[in-house]
């Protein structure tokens, strides 16, 4: 770990350009980033804090393809949405690249060309799924199947997002491509790769041994399970028409892989900033003394953790990160947050709704902030952390001490006489503050921190209730100086100590009180909390009195759920139109004519393909009351390894019929999922023995 650090780089995840970001990506990257920015540089540290569009990739494409226009336009459209975005929610990148700007092209070219040069890449020529139809080669999004280590129906070709494991596009059982829906096609071509099992030993030093105690374990713990599955290489070039040309000869009509050219996007952003800053970039990545910082979410760890880290040491002139505090999932009302559901609360959306109200959604998502589990969103838990926490802590001791000192003093800081055991143990506490939140943002503890800033309005508004200066300006003119003096100087601890979170806040804070922060002179910083016995002078102005927060009402709360009620009925329809053609129901039958029908659980013990056919499977199929031959038409939805060991239901009784001269002797019960494929009709027979009835 890097105490001492000289500089700060810190990256937060490029968002991609396919949508506009939304409080998910907020509460995972861009307000923890924000607030450790922020805070480095009031403590006075050199930061490069940058971002920046991920413009390439399979979803781009996608998405340029479903709305008719050219992945270009997509990019402009989305990229100009999140930047503005990000800078009206108070966000303070130093630079907001994209990874479209020509000095991110150079330098994700010159990257590559180097690796090649050295000979660190494979050159192989592999099997690659291909679509016939589409005439495309089929890389990460573009192929949906079966994850190989999870289950998960939906993985895409290069990770899934279920379990977060990152595969090869060949792995994935039953793949079918996103563009046609076809079973994909093996074809050869040649790809380069960077052969991530020589990392293998690095990798075990620097992330294992060294940063075993520092790491987040969540971060820790999927670093060390894909270490210990063993590492393969990994293919860093794609056969794509969209993203940074390969750079060599013999790869025409190939572009770097997308998670390839996007971290590299953090240094091109960084040099970007620099060049505009008359500064040298490469201290901020190469120098020993500057820590390295990634915020992601938990998604992007094995390409902060493992790949980009190999990429940096297969160069070797760059600095390892420091830390990756990886966030874990928000939801948004008891739901997983989803872009193509519209099951989102979008930044964009909310800075319109909620106007002048950044302060609140950040404090919500840090107060909640996903840092050990998936956390939960919803409306009600944001109204009350605001109505009853914001404007009725916060809020409320400020406006108590801004009023009273217009009211007594006509906004003139009153001078103290004695202080009393109960103001010196105030005002000691109020000191030991900055250290304890200062404790906090620096292990990425975030909710920690900013719960230790509400105790300083919460020791205010105890501090206030307890010595009642209201009462005592009728009896103890000194005595109410002396603790409106007090409570000054709390708020203006709090005007100082809130500018990492509550940026906005902060600002309106200093106005109100008339004071400045960091570097002019006679103005107050993080440490002169703890130094200082004086943050604002007897005998200094403060200006008018203000609200800093405002109720949120019923009224905004039931608007948002009415729009989320909407999108849920909207994709609910869908869902009803695409099961379309049911089928009519057959004639009646009579109870007698359904017990007639003996329907067993059984096992499937063995399978193989009937010779000479492509639809039927012979298997073997242990009923409880025999094992008996069964010929079932379901080889082009299963292979027979898959089915081996299945629990399946059986119609036992129906009278034997030979198929391609096999006696069958019974029937696997089956339906069919929309994409034409078969499955079984299992009931959840976990636990349940063969033979078991079924009435
Ligand atoms: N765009 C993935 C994501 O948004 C990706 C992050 C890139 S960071 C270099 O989850
Ligand atoms: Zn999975």
């Amino acid at each position: 770990m890097n105490q001492n650090p000289k500089r700060y780089t810190i990256t937060a995840a490029l968002p991609y350009t396919n949508g506009p970001v939304h409080i998910g990506h907020l509460a995972g990257v861009y307000v923890p980033s924000d607030i450790y920015a922020r805070f480095q540089r009031l403590q006075g540290n050199d930061v490069a804090f940058v971002c920046g569009s991920d413009e390439h990739g399979v979803p781009i494409t996608i998405k340029a393809k479903k709305e008719g226009i050219t992945p270009q336009q997509v990019v402009d459209k989305y990229h100009a949405i999140i930047k503005q975005s990000f800078e009206d929610f108070g966000i303070t990148f130093d630079n907001y690249s994209r990874t479209s700007a020509k000095v991110h092209h150079d330098t994700a070219s010159e990257f590559f060309k180097k690796l090649y040069d050295d000979g660190k890449f494979v050159e192989e020529v592999t099997e690659q799924l291909y679509d016939p139809e589409a005439n495309q080669f089929l890389a990460d999004r573009f192929i949906v199947g079966t994850c190989p280590k999870c289950g998960f129906e939906e993985s895409y070709g290069d990770q899934c997002e279920n379990c977060g494991t990152s595969h090869n596009a060949t792995d994935l059982i039953n793949p079918k491509s996103a563009i046609s829906g076809n079973t994909p096609e093996l074809k050869e071509t040649k790809h380069w790769f960077l052969p991530l099992d020589q990392y293998e030993p690095f990798l075990k030093e620097w992330v294992l041994k060294s940063h075993k105690k520092d790491w987040k374990t969540n971060v820790y713990g999927q670093c060390k399970s894909w270490i210990d599955d063993g590492l393969r290489p990994r293919a860093v070039t794609r056969d794509l028409d969209w993203g940074i040309p390969v750079p060599v000869e013999g790869a025409e009509g190939k572009v770097l892989y997308v998670w390839f050219d996007a971290p590299i996007g953090y240094i091109s952003a960084t040099k970007e900033w620099a060049a505009r800053e008359g500064k040298d970039w490469e201290p901020y990545w190469k120098s020993e003394d500057t820590k390295l910082l990634h915020f992601i979410g938990k998604d992007n760890i094995v390409f902060h953790c493992i790949i980009f880290p190999s990429m940096l040491k297969a160069d070797g002139s760059y600095i390892m990160p420091d830390n990756v505090p990886a966030n874990e999932f928000l939801n948004l009302e008891g739901n997983k947050i989803s872009t193509s559901k519209n099951w989102a609360v979008w930044l964009h959306e909310y800075l319109e709704e909620f106007p002048n109200q950044q302060d609140v959604l950040r404090y919500v998502l840090t107060a909640n902030a996903p840092e050990t589990k998936d956390n939960d969103f919803t409306w009600a838990d944001f109204q009350q952390r605001n109505n009853s926490e914001l404007v009725a802590i916060f809020g409320n001791f400020i406006n108590r001490v801004t009023v009273l000192t217009h009211k007594y003093y006509d906004g003139v800081v009153p001078a103290p006489s004695s202080f009393s055991e109960v103001d010196q143990q105030t005002l000691k506490e109020l000191k030991a503050y900055p250290d304890v939140i200062a404790s906090s943002i620096e292990r990425y503890r975030f909710r920690e921190a900013q719960a230790e800033l509400m105790n300083v309005a919460r020791l205010g508004n105890k501090y206030l209730a307890d010595e009642e200066p209201w009462k005592t300006i009728k009896t103890d003119e000194a005595r109410t100086q002396t603790v409106m003096y007090v409570a000054l100087q709390i708020a203006a601890a709090l005007a100082v100590l809130s500018e990492p979170f509550l940026p906005f806040t902060s600002r309106k804070l200093k106005d109100i009180l008339n004071v400045t922060l960091s570097g002019v002179e006679g103005s107050l910083s993080w440490n002169s909390v703890s130094t200082d016995d004086t943050l604002v002078p007897n005998g200094h102005t403060i200006n008018k009195s203000e609200l800093l927060f405002s109720k949120i009402e019923d009224e905004q709360v039931q608007h948002q759920l009415d729009k989320l009620a909407a999108s849920k009925k909207a994709n609910a329809s869908e869902n009803t139109a695409q099961a379309t053609t049911v089928t009519p129901q057959k004639d009646m039958i009579q109870f007698d004519d359904f017990t007639k029908l003996d329907m067993r659980v059984g096992t499937i013990l063995e399978a193989e393909k009937m010779p000479k056919t492509k639809k039927l499977l012979v298997l073997k199929v242990d009923t409880g009351i025999d094992v008996r031959t069964i010929v079932s038409g379901i080889a082009e939805s299963f292979t027979p390894e898959e089915i081996v060991g299945k629990q399946v239901t059986v119609l036992v009784n129906l009278a034997p019929r030979a198929l391609r001269g096999v006696e069958s002797q019974g029937m696997i019960l089956m339906t069919e999922n929309p994409d034409g494929k078969l499955v079984f009709v299992n009931p959840d027979t976990s636990g349940v023995g063969n033979g078991a009835t079924i009435n």
